[in-house]
């Protein structure tokens, strides 16, 4: 089997428990049939893309949206499914509390409320298995001079201190920035810097995850993936596409070219290792969401499955004679390639349908959860 085909075949792609839930817009919430309503369903719904695309074998949880009582037991039943437990993601947004901050409110109460529950979510990470825990923070301010920018840098980096201690040998955070939104004034992690600045303070079981909704529009993520790398502080993705800020739309929907630049430098830079958590981070408003999901798997495979193709030694040799045209056209030629063929001959030596999107359709899973369950959750943004 070629290379491209083995390395195809071992990329996991990790699904997030909130994209199987109801979600919308600040401005409306559509209600689709036959969504979640628990976290066991969740990790049901997640399973069946795993079933039909082979490459999505864990699910990342969010607490509190998918609490439980028994982690050790929705993690068994994760496995039984046939899919993991993935990355821990924190929820320190939606409490009256954080109004001005979490780990940055000016009030130490709340900042002590916030790291409290940063704690649990390591707990929970002992109780299933994990081993990521992704932290992103709402924190930030509306106005000038709301509170003083400086301080709010030390009261973080007391909390991921705190935080960082308490991870066991296998476990790692991974630290994530957003230029905006929800503070409008400052964001107290906004940029790849200011947390790839407080990841390297920590150690090396911290790290920097990049959402590629989260940057300014124009922004060349594919840079910053490459310093990430070289720097062994890239510790995923959350993928979605975004045409003008945190859209959280499917993955490889909005901009594919930018996706398989992406992909290329993780190719190039030696990323492309289990120590790399490729995420997706997305909500489907409109589009029924276990297909989306599979779209997405798939959006992110044939990305990847160009990086694999670049001809890299002609690459290399058209680079070093300063050859501007001849690199761009064998880095484009990748690009240009379709590798839907390649994909469906991978999935087939897999023993899975060659078309995921088809083979899920044809399966009736969508009208027995639609008949079955009845009065299903919303995801959690806005609940
Ligand atoms: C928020 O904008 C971030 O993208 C988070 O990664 C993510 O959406 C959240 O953790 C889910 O709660
Ligand atoms: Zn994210
Ligand atoms: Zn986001």
């Amino acid at each position: 089997m070629s290379d491209i085909k083995t390395a195809l075949l071992a990329q996991a792609i990790e699904t997030p428990s909130w994209a199987y839930g109801n979600s919308g817009t600040r401005f409306k919430v559509f209600a689709q049939r036959g969504v979640p309503r628990d976290p066991y369903e969740k990790l049901a719904d997640a399973a069946q893309v795993h079933a039909f695309t082979g490459a999505a074998p864990s699910v990342a949880l969010h607490i509190p949206w998918d609490r439980v009582d028994d982690y050790a037991d929705l993690a068994a039943h994760a496995s039984n499914l046939g899919v993991r437990i993935g990355a821990i993601n924190s929820n320190v947004f939606q409490d009256d509390d954080y109004m001005l901050g979490s780990v940055t409110s000016p009030d130490a109460r709340v900042r002590r409320k916030a790291t409290d529950h940063l704690l649990e979510c390591v707990d929970v990470m002992d109780a299933t298995g994990s081993d990521t825990l992704k932290l992103w923070f709402s924190d930030g301010t509306n106005y000038p001079g709301q509170d003083d920018i400086r301080s709010r840098q030390d009261r973080l980096a007391e909390s991921l201190a705190e935080v960082y201690d308490r991870l066991g040998e296998h476990q790692r955070f991974l630290l994530e920035y957003k230029l905006f939104e929800p503070a409008f004034y400052t964001t107290d992690v906004p940029d790849w810097g200011t947390a790839y600045a407080h990841c390297v303070k920590l150690g090396p079981k911290a790290q920097v995850v990049v959402d590629t909704g989260h940057h300014a529009p124009g922004t060349n993520i594919e840079f910053i993936v490459a310093f990430l790398l070289r720097e062994g502080k890239l510790g995923g993705f959350d993928f979605n596409s975004r045409f003008y800020a945190d859209d959280d739309l499917m993955a490889g929907a909005a901009d594919p070219f930018q996706l398989f630049r992406i992909m290329f430098e993780v190719v190039r830079g030696g990323g492309y290792t289990e120590d790399v958590a490729f995420m997706l981070d997305q909500c489907h408003n409109i589009e029924p969401k276990i297909a989306g999901q599979i779209r997405s798997v798939m959006n992110v495979q044939e990305a990847t499955a160009k990086a694999l193709l670049v001809d890299r030694a002609a690459l290399a040799a058209a680079q070093s004679a300063g050859d501007v045209l001849g690199a761009n056209g064998v880095f484009m030629d990748a690009y240009n390639t379709d590798v839907r063929p390649l994909l469906a001959e991978v999935r087939a030596e897999r023993g899975l349908d060659p078309d995921p999107m088809a083979a899920y359709a044809r399966s009736g899973y969508f009208e027995k959860i639609a008949a079955e369950r009845v009065g299903g959750a919303q995801a959690g943004w806005g609940a």
